[in-house]
């Protein structure tokens, strides 16, 4: 592999692997702005960064079983309605290094800002899919259990060389509302080399690995991709189950994300004063499912107080409202006192009633993925 051609990158990033590169931004960097500022976005890869230098020859490849497979330019895809989604992308491996202080697991550390949130602008995937006659999802049309896989041209050892793979059903890829992109803006500037360029899936409220960057093809298949990263990897297995004892084949690979929340005001161990102290941090759920609630306790989760929630600055946020962005996170805010040595935690609560687990041991899974256990920091008294 040839790392030698990287795009440069901002110095405060947090690395936790070189090569692919890996990194996050400190935490009270991540909630600095609603719209995480490109540079500071997590960066997750699995090979070197591709270069795409000819983009009046990039075309991806439409394929599988339709009747005739289409090469799209780039300009065939600036010409189809544009669409900017609000989304938050976050790796299921988001909080890993903390479920892996409970018990060893494997794979790349990360603390909690393995995630982020984007305008991501480009045409959906239910009109794409139209040019090639695979008609929108309507009450009556039968998806016939298939699946749309999303080929990459970046290439990975985990594929031994091939390149990286995902795929989501048929149903969510032609269902407008799904809001699953072609994205070839970030923020409103043209995608970046770490985030995809040219052209790259989002799919909104599911695991970051399914959105998939550098598009090469798109395939429509009968069953879900076979390909490492749906199969031997981003699935969640109980904790009973080892290295020695694992069969794949057992469970489903992970789409929609539960719900989660951390705080970035802080880290893991602190010194503070007597006083008020503000506590802030972001909540997110999964499949398009607002935040109901956050909680955030300051004695290790004997008693609660609710923390404000919003998306953007001064207005207040309402789940599943239409004036929030549903696939999009929110930042939480409650200013607390701190009487003595503490145990900050926050929880929260998304539309669907869902909580997040108290501790990591009930839901440690061997590959660290979905760490969602109830966030905890400490705080200790100075002077
Ligand atoms: N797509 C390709 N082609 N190669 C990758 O390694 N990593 C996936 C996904 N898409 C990956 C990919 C994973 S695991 C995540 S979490 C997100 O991209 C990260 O996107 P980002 O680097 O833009 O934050
Ligand atoms: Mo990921």
């Amino acid at each position: 592999s040839d790392y030698s051609q990287e795009p440069p990158r901002h110095p405060s990033l947090r690395i936790n692997a070189k090569e692919p590169f890996n990194a996050e931004p400190p935490r009270p960097a991540l909630i600095s702005s609603y719209v995480t500022p490109i540079d500071l976005f997590y960066k997750r890869n699995h090979g070197p960064i591709p270069i795409v230098d000819d983009i009046e020859r990039y075309c991806v490849t439409i394929c599988g079983l339709i009747e005739n497979s289409k090469q799209l330019y780039m300009h065939d895809i600036w010409k189809l309605p544009k669409y900017n989604v609000t989304a938050t992308l976050q790796c299921a491996g988001n909080r890993r290094t903390a479920m892996s202080k409970a018990r060893t697991v494997k794979g790349v550390g990360w603390d909690v800002a393995a995630l982020g949130n984007a305008v991501w602008g480009g045409a959906k995937l239910a009109d794409v899919l139209e040019l090639v006659g695979i008609p929108k999802l309507t009450s009556t049309t039968k998806s016939g259990g298939k699946h749309v896989e999303f080929v990459s041209i970046d290439k990975c050892k985990e594929e031994n060389g091939g390149p990286y793979k995902g795929s989501i059903p048929l149903s969510q890829a032609t269902n407008p509302a799904a809001d699953v992109l072609l994205a070839y803006e970030m923020n409103g500037e043209t995608l970046n080399r770490d985030h995809g360029y040219p052209l790259r899936v989002i799919v909104p409220g599911v695991i970051g690995a399914r959105s998939v960057k550098w598009l090469d093809s798109i395939n429509l298949i009968k069953e879900e991709c076979q390909g490492f990263f749906m199969q031997k990897d981003y699935k969640m297995f109980p904790p009973s189950v080892n290295w020695d004892n694992i069969d794949w084949s057992t469970r489903k690979p992970l789409m929609d994300f539960p719900v989660q929340c951390a705080i970035c005001s802080l880290e893991d161990v602190n010194v503070a004063k007597h006083g008020k102290v503000t506590i802030s941090g972001y909540a997110v759920s999964g499949g398009g499912r607002g935040i109901e609630r956050v909680d955030v306790s300051v004695d290790g989760g004997k008693t609660w107080m609710e923390a404000s929630r919003y998306q953007k600055a001064g207005i207040p946020y309402i789940a599943d409202d239409i004036s929030s962005d549903k696939w999009a996170w929110v930042f939480f805010e409650v200013t607390v006192d701190i009487p003595h040595s503490a145990e900050i935690v926050a929880k929260a609560v998304d539309s669907a009633a869902n909580i997040q687990p108290e501790n990591v041991e009930v839901i440690w899974n061997l590959r660290g993925v979905l760490n969602t256990s109830w966030h905890r920091v400490q705080v200790r008294l100075g002077h």
